[in-house]
């Protein structure tokens, strides 16, 4: 029989509202653009990898708005999330700013990410390759540039991310774990329940009182 090991991972796309981070998730799951997508409140988008043969990877997708008043969410999502795309847009320099600035003081330490400068497709680009490749260097993560308008490196972006996640984990677990023939093990502990339960909350609290 063979044997399937199935692992659950959770990643996060970051960056100033209107990057692009919903439209990128929407190409790499449904392989669809959806063109001026509305201000993200928060949703959940779980999808299934296979990142080599007999490793499947269910990976939850958060993705939360960039927007200031709903910034306050993420830190509670950060301490169960394995990893996080740096989005930021191509035709904006604030964004490229940003990354260093607002982004990166959320993160812990040495968490794998992947820097993603999006919409490639742009004729209208004002951040160059070299400064991204340099920030990346002085980050120590991969860069991808991708576009979700023709696809251009959307997969790349969140599997460079997911190899990236499992071989932390690989180094952090130096004997092989099994989970048995064939079967999955995937549960929803309480480390995850207590942020959804805070974000419902949180989502509710936002829609009804607008706190
Ligand atoms: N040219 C171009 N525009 C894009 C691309 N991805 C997203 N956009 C546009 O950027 C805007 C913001 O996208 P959205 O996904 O809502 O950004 P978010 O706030 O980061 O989630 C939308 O109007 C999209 O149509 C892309 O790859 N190329
Ligand atoms: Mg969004």
């Amino acid at each position: 029989m063979t044997e399937i090991q199935i692992r659950m991972f959770q990643i996060m796309p970051l960056g100033d509202s209107g990057v692009g981070k919903t439209t990128l998730l929407n190409r790499y799951i449904d392989d669809s653009y959806i063109p001026g997508t509305a201000i993200t409140m928060a949703q959940l988008r779980i999808t299934n990898v296979e990142i080599e043969p007999g490793v499947k990877v269910k990976l939850q997708i958060w993705d939360i708005g960039g927007v200031k008043r709903l910034r306050k969410m993420i830190p509670l999502h950060i301490p169960n999330t394995d990893g996080f795309l740096l989005v930021f847009d191509l035709t904006d320099r604030e964004s490229f700013a940003n990354i260093k600035n607002e982004w990166i003081p959320f993160l812990p330490e040495s968490s794998p990410c992947v820097l993603v400068g999006h919409k490639s497709d742009h004729k209208h680009r004002c951040v160059s390759r070299e400064e991204a490749e340099e920030l990346a260097k002085e980050l120590g993560v991969s860069y991808v540039e991708a576009s979700s308008v023709t696809g251009h490196n959307v997969k790349e972006a969140f599997e460079t991310l997911v190899q990236q996640i499992y071989r932390e984990k690989k180094k952090q677990e130096p004997q092989k774990q099994e989970t048995g023939d064939d079967c999955v093990r995937v549960s929803l502990g309480v480390g995850q329940l207590f942020p959804l339960l805070t974000l419902m909350l949180f989502i509710f609290l936002e829609v009804y009182y607008n706190v």
